[in-house]
């Protein structure tokens, strides 16, 4: 039976913040169906994949209807047609379309949330899981999950500067066990904040809203909340994302919380005496995207015990993977297919970073739907970690659930990345 595509559809439905988003549904001529989903940043590296908006003053300027009508139209005539088992080849097809290094042409919502439909598509066409498609007979991993419990930065206000005060279970035995450890340390963190008479409901990602008169002091009240919840700190470490872009660049760091500025070196400084005083693994773009140099110097530092992960500075891109192995700049690269804009191209970062046995996370936005598609990338693509926010809040809990759905199909086989996802360690 044919799989090539027969017919594209798009439509506006709506993300966790409620804004527009894309969705587009591929049909094949087989009757194969698949849908994808567009999430969207708000703390987005200023090269990567833009979303395409109306702008103007309806729904804040987030109109998604330029983009529907690129898929509806341009992006339909170009890969009818084609066969969807060919995934790269549908890409390839999309970034010629486009023609633009930042699918400003197109909007990078257009065109992942096409190549999101596409992979689906194919992947029912095989009559298998998505995950289990994008494996073939390869052994996967279940991911090692990097979870919110405070928000921060530009998903709460600006409350605090860093922007995720993240844990990872690294002690867990299993995904499932894994979720048990961060229930606990979620309503742990919660109970503490309760007490101090400081509990404010949760930011855009789900974790508890940030009000601390310090950054540190929510790194403080983080490692209480895992003492409290009965760990050790090699069973359940810490992971930040300092999304530093948002408060820093040109060498210069200004903390609004603490009404402080520092040049590069002493904002190092800084995240080190945190990374010495804090069960500390993991450290995402601990500087702005425009400090290569701060980045390497950070890495050169602690990167032989801290995991230093490029969102904003990488952008899920292979190229820029390339360049930062070549220079050490970090070790681990978050992988978003919307920064790339479409699923080859996030392959493409993700088997760069693994060729390197980089750490690899694959990772939602803070805008999201229900969609669960990362996570068949996470496994599919083993790729070791698994980052897409809080423990609370519906957009979120779908994904963790998902995994625990294939976490229980692959049965007792099921092998956890835990620590060793940290650092991408070939299955042994
Ligand atoms: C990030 C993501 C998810 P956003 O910076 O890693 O937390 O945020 O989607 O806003 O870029
Ligand atoms: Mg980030």
């Amino acid at each position: 039976m044919s799989t090539l595509i027969q017919q594209v559809i798009a439509r506006r439905i709506w993300d966790s913040r409620g804004r527009p988003t894309v969705e587009v549904d591929v049909v094949l001529r087989n009757g194969g169906r698949g849908r994808g989903v567009a999430p969207a940043g708000a703390s987005r590296g200023s090269r990567e994949a833009v979303d395409l908006r109306d702008g103007g003053g309806a729904l804040g300027g987030f109109g998604v209807s330029l983009a529907l009508a690129n898929v509806n139209g341009p992006i339909a005539q170009c890969i009818v047609g084609m066969d969807a088992m060919d995934q790269q080849a549908v890409d390839d097809a999309l970034v010629a379309l486009d023609g633009t290094p930042t699918k400003s042409a197109l909007g990078g919502n257009a065109t992942i949330a096409t190549s999101l439909a596409v992979l689906h598509a194919a992947a029912a066409s095989a009559g298998v899981p998505l995950w289990r498609h994008l494996a073939g007979d390869r052994a996967v991993r279940m991911p090692l999950p990097e979870i919110q419990i405070f928000g921060g930065g530009a998903h709460a206000g600006r409350r605090v500067d860093i922007q995720d005060f993240l844990v990872m279970p690294v002690g867990a035995a299993s995904f499932d066990e894994a979720m048990v450890m961060t229930a606990e340390v979620y309503r742990a963190a919660g109970e503490l904040m309760d007490r101090a008479g400081r509990r404010c409901g949760v930011a855009d990602e789900g974790g508890w809203w940030p009000d601390f008169k310090s950054n540190e002091e929510a790194l403080e009240m983080l490692t209480r909340a895992i003492d409290a919840a009965g760990f050790r700190h090699d069973q359940m470490a810490i992971s930040l994302d300092v999304a530093a872009s948002e408060f820093g660049g040109k060498g210069r760091y200004t903390l609004g919380l603490e009404q402080r500025s520092y040049d590069t070196g002493e904002w190092l400084d800084v995240l080190q005496g945190w990374v010495a005083r804090y069960p500390i693994l993991s450290v995402e773009d601990p500087v702005a995207e425009d400090d290569a140099e701060g980045m390497r110097a950070f890495t050169a530092a602690v990167g032989d015990r801290v995991q230093v992960i490029g969102d904003d500075f990488l952008v899920t891109d292979a190229q820029l993977v390339r360049e930062a192995i070549a220079n050490k700049s970090c070790n681990a690269v978050l992988l978003k297919p919307n920064q790339a804009g479409t699923v080859s191209e996030t392959r493409a970062a993700m088997e760069v970073a693994r060729d390197a046995q980089w750490g690899r996370v694959v990772s939602a936005r803070s805008g999201e739907t229900e969609d669960v598609a990362i996570v068949h990338l996470a496994i599919g693509w083993d790729a070791g970690q698994l980052k897409v926010g809080s423990f609370a809040r519906s957009e979120r809990m779908a994904k963790w659930n998902e995994a625990l759905r294939i976490e229980g199909d692959i049965g007792v086989q099921a092998a956890y990345a835990g620590y060793a996802g940290r650092k991408a360690l070939p299955i042994a």
